[in-house]
């Protein structure tokens, strides 16, 4: 063995690149090096290369400054190098053989081939030998944790820094470089790496892909527009329903022109008491009257997902835009109860969620959700189910359209209606003949007095 022994390690043969910088260090005293690792960085106008070292060691003293302009055969740093007989032997025996085509990751030395066994050279003095290295290839600037970069998004970072930004997984083009130039440096990847780590699990349990992150402030101004605490709960659950339901939505259309006559003649007496008398809560009534006739639509997926628990209880949740979020209550018992009443708790729960003054028990125990957006427009989305719950129906704007009865087209105003539901739960049939069915009860109210 030849512990302590000191090797120097020299700036290689860089052909004809001249008073090219560092601008990297990749270790500092003290530091264990492998052999090949990046020692420093260095720069030319061309491209950036690292040199590494030809040995396994501790770095003693480190020889060049950041920035610093250096040229072939300028020490880089001394190396404390505990064996270097097996290395040596091979690096010698390339250098004789052809020092030009060894790769830039096995560097030859410049010494002549030891001589002296590992055992002689511990007995000589340690006096530093000088290495120098062959002229090492750059590094390409372009390495696997990059390939997926759309074109045009260059990342400023050298092989070292995008090595270590390969074995964390990171994408560079999401981390902002802080060295001159925007240059990427290790401690920018690691600063990223501890950064995404106390931002959460995120994508961890879930095994999916994460994305990219960017730094969009490349390409344009920004500003961060934090998510408030609804918003933040909510966009939790939705992925959380997204990635554990089945999706899928059925479309259709019902005629309400009847309903919607009715509805305005009840203007005075819904002025009267004091009520704002929508569409809503006839659409929570008649969803209520069909979720009995459909009862695997007012239902969850046990926790195995090998059977239904079927609810003997219609409690219906509707989405309210509040400032801070979707808010969804819950209306209990929608199918004892009658459009008066019904409009007024839709009431008093918006307000109250638009005040952000729901109870909690207010939010809880529903068995299936409408979302409308019928005030602001749409003719058709697909809402996400509120799971467990595996059924939920979007409401789109109500129109006027030309619909043929036979003999001539009539004006028949036309509500858009759209079922997502969780495929584990429903199949296609079910789902559609739920729609249709929603759509005779919207279409002829009457119907909701015939329910059993
Ligand atoms: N087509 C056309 N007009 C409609 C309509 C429809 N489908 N639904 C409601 N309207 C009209 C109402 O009749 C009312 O008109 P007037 O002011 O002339 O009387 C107006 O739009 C406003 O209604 P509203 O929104 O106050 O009342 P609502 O009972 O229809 O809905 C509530 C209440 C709380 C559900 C609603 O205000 C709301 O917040 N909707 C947004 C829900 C949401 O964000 N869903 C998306 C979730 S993502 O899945």
């Amino acid at each position: 063995m030849s512990a302590g022994l000191a090797k120097e390690v020299l700036i290689p043969d860089i052909g004809d690149a001249e008073d090219v910088e560092v601008i990297e260090l990749c270790v500092q005293p003290g530091d264990a090096v492998e052999v090949d690792g990046a020692l420093i960085v260095i720069e030319s106008d061309k491209a950036s290369m690292e040199v590494p070292s030809p040995y396994a060691g501790t770095v003693r003293e480190l020889s060049v400054e950041l920035g610093e302009v250096v040229n072939t055969g300028r020490l880089v740093a001394v190396l404390e190098v505990a064996d270097v007989d097996a290395k040596e032997a091979d690096a010698a025996t390339a250098a004789t053989e052809d020092p030009q085509a060894r790769p830039p990751a096995h560097p030859a030395t410049a010494e002549p081939a030891p001589t002296a066994s590992p055992e002689a050279q511990t007995a000589a003095a340690p006096a530093p030998e000088s290495v120098a290295q062959p002229p090492a290839a750059p590094a390409p600037e372009t390495t696997a944790a990059d390939q997926d970069a759309p074109p045009g998004t260059d990342v400023y970072a050298g092989p070292a820094v995008r090595r270590l930004a390969r074995e964390l997984g990171v994408h560079l083009q999401g981390v902002r470089g802080s060295g001159s130039a925007g240059r990427i440096l290790k401690d920018d990847v690691k600063a990223f790496v501890k950064a995404a780590l106390t931002a959460g699990p995120a994508n961890s349990t879930t095994g999916i892909p994460a994305l990219p992150v960017i730094d969009f402030s490349r390409f344009g101004p920004t500003e961060e527009a934090p998510l408030s605490r609804i918003r933040a709960r909510g966009a939790r659950n939705l992925q959380r329903s997204w990635l554990n339901v089945v999706h899928v939505s059925q479309h259709d259309e019902a005629d309400v022109t009847n309903l919607e006559g009715f509805r305005r003649s009840l203007a005075e007496e819904a002025a009267r008491r004091g009520v704002k008398l929508t569409l809503l809560p006839f659409i929570l009534k008649a969803c209520a009257e069909n979720l009995r006739a459909f009862p695997r639509l007012n239902a969850s997926l046990n926790p195995r997902a090998d059977g239904l628990v079927l609810k003997r209880y219609w409690n219906i949740g509707f989405a309210v835009d509040t400032d801070d979020g979707l808010v969804v209550p819950v209306i209990r018992n929608v199918d004892a109860k009658g459009v008066w009443t019904l409009a007024a708790e839709i009431a008093e729960r918006s307000e109250s969620a638009r005040a952000g003054a729901l109870k909690p028990d207010a939010l809880q125990g529903g068995t299936f959700t409408v979302s409308s957006l019928g005030r602001v427009g749409g003719t058709g989305f697909t809402p996400i189910v509120n799971a467990p719950e595996v059924g939920i129906l979007g409401v789109g704007r109500l129109a006027t359209k030309p619909v043929w009865d036979g003999d001539a087209f009539q004006p028949k105003a036309m509500l858009p209606l759209s079922l997502s539901y969780d495929h584990r739960a429903i199949n296609g049939v079910e789902a559609g003949t739920f729609v249709f069915e929603l759509t005779r009860l919207l279409g002829d109210i009457r119907r909701l007095t015939l329910a059993d």
